[in-house]
């Protein structure tokens, strides 16, 4: 084999953040012949392209990370919610203890994918040229690998500098001084214009539609406190896999009018001043499902988001008296000095619900009412084609030549999340009907590389060739995801939960909103009853046959 041809291998994973470097360690272990390509210089996946101003993960320690080989133990991070560059760091301390790099060939972007059925193989090629015929391949790409931009009128002709947050420079951009505009205020938006809001000239927020943000309550980490606490580590990983979001709290078990008042305000008081998802997420377990409910926790976060700004129209137009969407059916996010950054003199906020951008021209944004904002820097803070995008844009070919991209125009089919027909041997890891995004990230990667290390382990050692979901299995799968989060209030925002983000996607729900532990009993109950749902065969049965 040449340098760019690796020839067959048993299993080619796609992806160097935390998916594709656990199931590298585990299938590793089966001493078969595995190698994963990556389209970045470097480890980090999310961490590796989102490198923005501000980047931050929504968890805290110690649940953002990794709970084998003790890897835990020699590692310490600074901050309760680490920045992108210690998260980077932490993929290259994991490097250097399971040595993966060896396996790794960076800068290889996967473009294309074909399934070969006369050999039960996948013919994948690379935008270099590399090529590989691995018989298993899993997709670890990601839940936002495919950036979205809008189409906005004029910005190919903006003369400044302008970039969308996952694509930023990787030596980053000089901002000090400058006019910029960020364009979005999902979770991206809001780490960017509290961390942009101190330091820049002038900064212009182009608001659509108001974020939710719930206070961080970010802190340093002390070293030794941390190394007492790792005593309770195993018990913490054991217990993420057991709740619905992988955290380690649950909702609480109570329906939010079934208590008076004044323990209502108290309950919330506490769960505020905790910080992270804990408003949200271990609140009481109506608050998503039940509309009265759910105003009540909004008008208590509306209440502590105006007492912090100072302009009654920018309170207004950030927590707005009637909110646009339920509180929590888009996704909220965590926030440090989002919203002091509006009293600021050099911070401006436009609502683009009043006045549209017009149109982007050589120094300028243009709004509907006729204002030039003028910038020297544009941020497009717009989000993803999320969930399925980082799938739908590589050439992946089936069975029968169609395209996955062909396959899903109308809807998303799969089994368990992880497998979908007509397209044998191919796994993804955190894509579109799997716990992706409503779970801590390396909680559902674990339980989902799990089942999949064990699967292709079954497949080798009982020497099968091809493993495939029945439509009956994903006609199941697909109802029972659409069921689970029918009677919440998911499907009342515009949100990349529902695809709805995306022009012309298809508004579905693309995750499964019924919690890790019930996943994760699901995977294990068919993989437990040979792997209902799934037809598996072998080339040489087949061709006797
Ligand atoms: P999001 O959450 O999809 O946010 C994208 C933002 O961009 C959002 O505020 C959008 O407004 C805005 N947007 C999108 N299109 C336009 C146009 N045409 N004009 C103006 N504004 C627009 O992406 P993020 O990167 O912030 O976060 C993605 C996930 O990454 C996040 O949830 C975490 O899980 C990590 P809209 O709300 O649609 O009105």
């Amino acid at each position: 084999n040449s340098d760019s041809n690796l020839g067959e291998l048993d299993v080619l994973i796609v992806g160097a953040g935390f998916g594709g470097i656990y199931t590298l360690h585990l299938l590793r272990q089966l001493g078969r012949s595995v190698k994963l390509f990556e389209a970045g210089s470097g480890f980090g996946g999310i961490w590796y392209w989102n490198c923005y101003p501000g980047a931050r993960v929504d968890s805290n320690v110690p649940l953002y990370e990794l709970s084998i080989e003790e890897l835990w133990k020699d590692w310490t991070w600074t901050e309760k919610f680490p920045g992108w560059a210690e998260l980077r760091e932490y993929f290259y301390y994991v490097d250097s203890k399971l040595n993966l790099k060896k396996d790794i060939r960076f800068d290889t972007r996967v473009v294309s994918a074909h399934y070969d059925a006369n050999t039960d193989r996948w013919d994948v090629k690379a935008e270099d040229g590399t090529v590989a015929r691995p018989r298993f391949l899993v997709l670890c790409t990601g839940f936002a690998a495919k950036k979205y931009i809008p189409p906005l009128t004029g910005l190919e002709t903006f003369q400044g500098v302008c970039h969308h947050t996952s694509a930023w420079p990787q030596e980053g951009v000089p901002l000090e001084g400058k006019r910029v505009a960020v364009i979005g205020t999902g979770a991206t938006g809001v780490q960017v214009i509290q961390e942009l809001g101190p330091t820049v000239g002038h900064l212009t927020v182009f608001q659509r539609t108001p974020n939710f943000a719930l206070p961080m309550v970010q802190s340093k980490l002390d070293r030794d406190h941390q190394q007492k606490r790792k005593a309770l580590y195993p018990t913490i990983y054991r217990r993420r896999r057991q709740t619905i979001s992988g955290y380690d709290f649950n909702p609480y078990p109570r329906d939010l009018f079934s208590v008076s008042r004044e323990e209502r305000r108290l309950f919330m008081e506490d769960l505020w001043s905790r910080g992270g998802f804990h408003f949200i997420v271990s609140t009481y377990q109506d608050i998503l499902s039940n509309e009265d409910a759910n105003r009540e926790a909004y008008n208590f976060w509306k209440e502590k988001a105006r007492e912090r700004l100072h302009d009654p129209d920018v309170q207004e137009t950030l927590a707005p008296t009637v909110p646009p969407h339920p509180f929590g059916a888009k996704r909220v996010c965590l926030e440090q000095t989002y919203y002091e950054v509006y009293n600021q003199s050099n911070v401006e906020l436009v609502s683009l619900e009043k006045n549209p951008i017009a149109e982007i021209t050589s120094d300028a944004i243009i709004t509907g009412d006729g204002v030039r904002h003028e910038v020297d820097v544009i941020v497009l803070a717009t989000g993803f084609d999320s969930v399925t995008g980082g799938i739908t844009q590589i050439d992946i070919r089936g069975v029968d030549g169609t395209t996955i991209k062909d396959k899903w125009a109308n809807g998303v089919y799969t089994n368990l999340g992880m497998m979908t027909g007509n397209f044998p041997n191919m796994f993804f890891l955190y894509g579109p009907q799997a716990p992706t995004a409503f779970s801590n990230g390396p909680t559902c990667i674990e339980v989902q590389g799990d089942w999949i290390a064990a699967c292709i382990k079954h497949m080798l050692a009982n020497h099968l060739t091809r493993i495939e979901p029945t439509r009956e299995a994903e006609e199941e799968w697909r109802n029972l995801v659409m069921n689970n989060s029918s009677k919440a209030l998911f499907h009342k925002a515009k949100s990349w939960y529902m695809g709805a983000n995306i022009p012309g996607k298809p508004i579905e729900q693309l995750n499964f909103v019924g919690g890790i532990a019930l996943y994760d009993s699901l995977c294990q109950s068919k993989a437990a009853k040979g792997y209902e749902g799934f037809i598996l065969s072998s080339i040489d049965k087949t061709s006797v046959a």
